[in-house]
């Protein structure tokens, strides 16, 4: 659960915090809640303020806030953070109230919110609520609307959610550095009515990415193209938790990609119909049926369907390249060569020399030895051995016996017998191919060429 972490006890906070604090005559800042945990957590029911049906954000939280006459105050500490992004892999950060991505703010439409955010990084930073109609001087933009937020300082930026809908935030300041480092969070404005485009689970996270060679820490910040750890919510397979959904439900899956290129998401099983984006619902006739959605860069999708199909159904970014871990992007192809014999004395030479076997891929079952915090270019192992994947998948748990409001792991899906692919063991019938090169007897193609000369063949 959340972790608390008392707000005086950080006196250099409390000290930053005063000028800002003395203009808006409150006592005190909203306490900053810390989470150090990176499992999904379950959706916290609002306590105070108008009803809503919370989300649950993929392999992340909600920030609790405080109702101060009338106004939601949350409190945000941008940070240095460590983010495991998968068992076996950690990265150094920067975040917000211990994680990376920072926790979801919720709010419901017509709401006063008043975010305060306290820097505690070594440069200045900013705010910008991506998608949100607000006054110019809190859209975040530092130079352009507002000095940036010196080290060590707090600001305070407040304004109505006027438009419900789903946005993200992310610094505007530095944000080559900033946004590669992990700095950026998902919000949702819920509509004032409760029953308006009501889903049964509504999933939210963000698609980022980062560059960390093996071995290391930190993720290479000038990198544009070449990144090696494709994450939702800063998160790889097999690190990424399910979507658990119980049959029947209708789902809302609520994607914003803040990473440099885009990311054709997949859904097996199902059809789906991009319901929203960053700039409002889709109108229900304007909808149409994907299976795949391709999400550019600084936006977010929101996708339902009916989760009608039992089982353990994969999802994930259609780009082979962001299914894979840092190990390996640089893999020669090595299809139909005699290597035997050739990667051991190559080994000699480099050592963490790896040849992709002469009879295809399937990395996910080689042994290797890796480097410390590093992830196999692919893993995860399901009921029928290696998933082979990595980055950015995971799978929707669809089960009719899952209760309502529960998101615990059900566990590997059981197929009914005689539903599932197996091994043919009978004769086989003799294979039809087209006969390429000549045609059969009998038939005549006529060609009508362009002179107009009719020619025989
Ligand atoms: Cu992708």
């Amino acid at each position: 659960m959340v972790s608390r972490r008392d707000f005086f006890r950080s006196a250099g906070l409390a000290a930053v915090g005063a000028g800002m604090v003395s203009r808006l005559g409150a006592a005190a800042l909203p306490e900053a809640p810390v989470m150090d945990k990176a499992v999904t957590q379950p959706p916290p029911q609002p306590a105070s303020g108008r009803p809503y049906n919370p989300v649950v954000t993929l392999n992340g939280w909600s920030l609790p806030w405080r109702m101060n006459k009338g106004v939601k105050e949350f409190h945000l500490v941008a940070e240095p953070v460590e983010r495991e992004l998968a068992p076996g892999m950690t990265a150094r950060l920067w975040g917000y109230n211990g994680q990376s991505p920072g926790p979801t703010i919720e709010v419901v439409e017509g709401d006063r919110v008043r975010i305060f955010v306290t820097n505690k990084l070594p440069e200045h930073t900013s705010i910008h609520w991506h998608g949100q109609r607000l006054p110019n001087g809190m859209d975040g933009v530092t130079g352009l609307t507002q000095p940036g937020i010196a080290p060590g300082k707090t600001f305070v930026y407040e304004f109505v959610a006027q438009r419900p809908g789903t946005f993200m935030y992310h610094p505007h300041a530095d944000e080559m550095m900033q946004m590669a480092m992990g700095m950026m969070g998902f919000w949702v404005t819920h509509p004032k009515d409760p029953e308006f485009m009501k889903v049964d689970r509504d999933f939210v996270f963000l698609l980022n990415a980062y560059d960390i060679d093996p071995g290391s820490y930190t993720p290479k910040v000038s990198t544009m193209l070449d990144f090696n750890l494709w994450t939702f919510n800063s998160r790889v397979f097999p690190g990424i938790d399910s979507m658990v959904c119980r049959q029947g439900d209708r789902v809302r899956i609520r994607c914003g990609n803040l990473s440099m290129t885009n990311h054709p998401i997949h859904l097996h099983g199902h059809e789906f119909v991009v319901a929203g984006t960053d700039g409002g619902w889709v109108p229900p006739a304007a909808r149409w049926p994907e299976v795949t959605t391709d999400i550019g860069v600084g936006q977010m999708r929101a996708i339902e369907f009916d989760a009608s199909e039992p089982g353990d159904w994969a999802f994930h970014c259609h780009k082979s390249h962001h299914t894979m871990n840092a190990m390996g992007h640089d893999v020669p192809n090595m299809l139909g060569v005699d290597q035997r014999g050739i990667a051991e004395k190559i080994n000699k030479l480099v050592p963490d020399y790896m040849a992709m076997g002469e009879s295809g891929g399937a990395m996910g079952d080689m042994e290797m030895p890796l480097p410390d915090n590093t992830l196999p270019m692919m893993g995860g192992q399901g009921p029928f051995g290696g998933i082979e994947m990595g980055g950015m998948f995971t799978t929707v748990k669809i089960r009719k016996e899952q209760k309502p409001g529960d998101y615990r792991d059900p566990g590997w899906y059981r197929h009914p017998p005689g539903t599932r692919a197996r091994e043919w063991k009978g004769p086989l019938p003799a294979p039809i191919r087209l006969k390429s090169g000549r045609q059969k007897k009998g038939v005549e193609l006529k060609v009508r060429k362009p002179d107009g000369h009719d020619g025989h063949h």
